[in-house]
């Protein structure tokens, strides 16, 4: 394959990476693929790298049995405690988990309930941030569709720009 080609393919790989549909984004949790959710990921930083809006999922991928997800409180995700039924909100253990985040201005709080994983670093808190004045309690779900919609608009844009340059590439190969 020659190199502008396979230029184009890495352009467009890198786009669709980026690309998301309008409406509610997947977050996989961890990055993609089956350890995603594990001991060996710092999910502060991965937390802090996403922006989450209201009706967005998170994704758990792991290998069934070794992992869980327990949505708990925030005492419990302190702790790493979970055994006080009340700190217990959700409990999945599929190996294929999807969340979805209902609210803004809210905080979600995630461990595996493995022994010793949380302690270890398997526990994830997401924040759903709320509208940016305090005097407006929750953006209308039609300026959330605005916003939304204009990020997606220029998505559209940058995967016109980099066809457009990849187009130049392929008909006028350097080498
Ligand atoms: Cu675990």
């Amino acid at each position: 394959m020659p190199p502008s080609q396979l230029l184009l393919l890495a352009l467009v790989s890198a786009l669709l990476l980026l690309w998301r549909p309008a409406g509610a984004a997947e977050h996989a949790v961890g990055g993609d693929g089956i350890n995603g959710w594990d001991t060996g990921t710092n999910y502060a930083t991965w937390s802090q790298a996403q922006s989450f809006a209201a009706g967005d999922v998170l994704v758990f991928e792991y290998v069934k049995s070794q992992h869980n997800v327990y949505e708990v409180t925030e005492a419990a995700y302190r702790s790493c405690d979970a055994t006080a039924p009340a700190d217990v909100l959700a409990t999945y253990d599929s190996g294929f988990d999807r969340v979805v985040l209902p609210e803004t201005n809210r905080t979600y709080w995630f461990i595996c309930q493995v022994p010793n994983h949380c302690i270890g670093g398997m526990k994830l808190a997401v924040t759903v941030p709320g509208a940016s004045t305090a005097a407006v309690p929750s953006p209308s779900p039609s300026a959330a569709a605005a916003s939304r919609g204009s990020w997606t608009a220029s998505s559209g844009g940058l995967l016109l720009l980099a066809l457009a340059v990849a187009h130049v590439l392929l008909v006028n190969p350097a080498g």
